[in-house]
């Protein structure tokens, strides 16, 4: 960066620096194109503490931006051209806004007036991003950009935290902006910002409801570690000692190891012994979870007319699917609290033996497990790669999954032993190629972590260029590749809903080792299981990127975690 000497003006682009400095924002991945020029030309120019990360598809910059915003708390920003680095940059912002994510998309615009001209990346960004995002909106002024940042991040962080976009049109970029108008709400650095407690008549009739019940169950999903109420909830559990079953995103709100927790339910990463759990409920309290079709196994578990108690920030997702007993709306910490501070008042206060409920299904489930991890049968079993991952692994170690192999089987068995986030999934959409981006912005926002990224073969295809920014930023991240020449959920779904008639799915094995060697990242390839260990460990311990390419199983041929392949 060179210094500019501070002037009593500004351009647009040197304005959206600014804002983006006032608001704490120390990275920012993304790819150049013409458009943006004179932003790239601000970021370089002036003095500020703000990292520009090249990546090598705006898709990718999207991803890493969501992986970053999930382990730092902070919003997380991307940015690309106009046109196509607009439509590449969507999918990203799409599945951070429906997983409450904060991230923030930039991208540059065709000047104002050539609009409808024909220039080349001509696009209707705002009518595109409308439907996608919390907050969007293509800057039309230099001296609104101010303005419109500060909406964007309040957007982004409160609330239901989610996406945001701002077109930036070249012509704006080249403006003139009020420096007296650069200031932020330092509260909107983070997330949740200005979180919002619950109604004291709903937490009483949740309490109400929550005591009537003889055996109630906690489905809780990632709105508590959103909120950053895991102390809260695991007081809310013990004292009531009642058992809790987590969605996928849900998973570290308690440690798997606690004896009140029985681990993922639904249809991805649940297994018939954890929805035991949720049939034997009389009561199901969801907290900070959309009760949605993976979740609820298309809405079975828990049954219609099991009472509900639903507790979410947002109002929309209460009652959506279940008709419910009660409803609080309200910051997960916040309710939690609330939760607390009503029990220590209640003479009818009780307790349901969660943790002996669950004790016999988690050993059965384990019991289950342990026996498939131990095979030595070829191609290596996915439950293999789980249990000797989860041996070589550091309890803080940071762990992203694709579908396909890697999201079930992460979520079932890679038993997650400390709070809040350390192992997560793009549940929203499921988009193949989104592990590896994520774990680039992991590891950029929680230097000094060991960051793993497992992805299928199919994933692997979509994303593997992105190893070059891997490579050049010398990041200590291990990658798992489930090699199995197919797109084995979908194959799963050929063979268990059409008669085993299996059509297009598969495809040539790649070697995926001598794929990232050629970018320069150490690499492994396995396919006796007796090899898995010493492999893992050394890609692990490899202090710069490596990659473990593990010829498998395939996931239409395993006993995978999987009730429902079609959702
Ligand atoms: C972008 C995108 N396209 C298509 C799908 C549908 N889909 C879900 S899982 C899957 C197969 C995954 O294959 P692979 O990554 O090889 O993992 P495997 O199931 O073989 O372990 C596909 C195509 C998707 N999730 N995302
Ligand atoms: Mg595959």
């Amino acid at each position: 960066m060179t210094a500019k000497a501070t002037t009593n003006t500004l351009t647009g682009a040197e304005a959206m620096v600014r804002m983006l400095e006032a608001h704490g924002v120390r990275h920012i991945f993304g790819l150049c194109g013409d458009t943006s020029l004179p932003f790239y030309d601000a970021l370089h120019q002036l003095d500020h503490d703000i990292e520009h990360i090249l990546t090598r598809d705006e898709r990718s910059a999207a991803y890493m931006a969501d992986g970053y915003a999930r382990v730092t708390g902070r919003p997380g920003i991307c940015e690309g051209p106009s046109g196509g680095g607009a439509t590449y940059i969507l999918p990203g912002l799409v599945e951070a806004n429906e997983s409450s994510i904060p991230i923030l998309a930039i991208t540059s615009d065709v000047g104002t007036r050539s609009r409808g001209h024909y220039p080349l990346t001509e696009l209707d960004q705002e009518g595109l991003m409308r439907p996608l995002t919390k907050y969007n909106s293509v800057i039309q002024h230099a001296d609104a950009i101010p303005d419109t940042v500060r909406t964007a991040f309040r957007k982004m962080t409160t609330g239901r935290p989610g996406s945001a976009h701002l077109g930036l049109p070249i012509d704006v970029q080249r403006g003139q902006a009020d420096p007296e108008t650069i200031w932020a709400d330092p509260r909107h650095r983070t997330f949740p910002a200005y979180p919002t407690g619950p109604d004291p008549e709903a937490i009483a009739a949740a309490v109400d409801a929550l005591l009537s019940a003889d055996f109630p169950v906690v489905i809780v999903g990632g709105g508590v570690i959103l909120a950053g109420g895991e102390a809260d909830f695991l007081t809310f559990i013990e004292t009531l000692d009642i058992a809790v079953a987590t969605t996928i995103s849900g998973q570290g709100t308690l440690p798997e190891t606690h004896p009140n927790c029985i681990g993922v339910v639904g249809s991805n990463g649940g297994v018939p012994e954890t929805r035991e759990i949720v049939e034997a409920a009389d009561l199901v309290v969801f907290i900070g979870c959309r009760a949605g079709s993976v979740t609820t196994e298309l809405w079975r578990y828990p049954a219609k007319g099991t009472r509900i108690v639903h507790i979410d920030s947002d109002p929309e997702v209460i009652g959506a699917s279940y008709p419910t007993e009660v409803g609080v709306v309200s910051d997960a910490r916040l309710a939690l609290q609330a939760i607390e501070t009503e029990l220590a008042g209640r003479a009818d206060r009780k307790t349901f033996g969660g943790a002996r409920a669950i004790e016999g299904p988690k050993a059965r489930k384990w019991a289950a497990f342990d026996h498939l991890a131990n095979s030595d049968a070829t191609p290596i079993r996915p439950e293999r790669v789980i249990a000797t991952l989860r041996r070589v692994l550091d309890d803080d170690a940071l762990i992203v999954g694709d579908p396909g192999t890697p999201c079930p089987y992460i979520s079932a068995f890679y038993e997650v032993r400390t709070v809040g986030r350390t192992l997560w999934s793009n549940r929203a959409h499921g988009a193949l190629g989104y592990a590896l981006s994520a774990s680039v912005g992991a590891a950029i926002g929680a230097p000094g972590r060991k960051v793993v990224a497992l992805m299928g073969d199919g994933s692997f295809g979509f994303t593997c260029g992105e190893l070059e920014t891997v490579k050049r930023l010398g990041l200590p991240i291990t990658f798992v590749v489930f090699s199995n020449a197919v797109y084995g959920w979908i194959k799963a779904g050929q063979k268990t809903a059409f008669g085993e008639r299996y059509f297009s799915v598969d495809f040539d094995r790649t070697d995926h080792a001598a794929v990232a060697e050629a970018f320069g990242v150490k690499a492994w390839q396995v396919e006796n299981p007796d090899d898995l260990q010493a492999a893992l460990s050394a890609a692990i311990d490899h202090p710069g990127p490596s990659l473990v390419d593990i010829v498998s199983q395939p996931l239409h041929e395993a006993k995978a975690p999987v009730s429902e392949w079609i959702a």
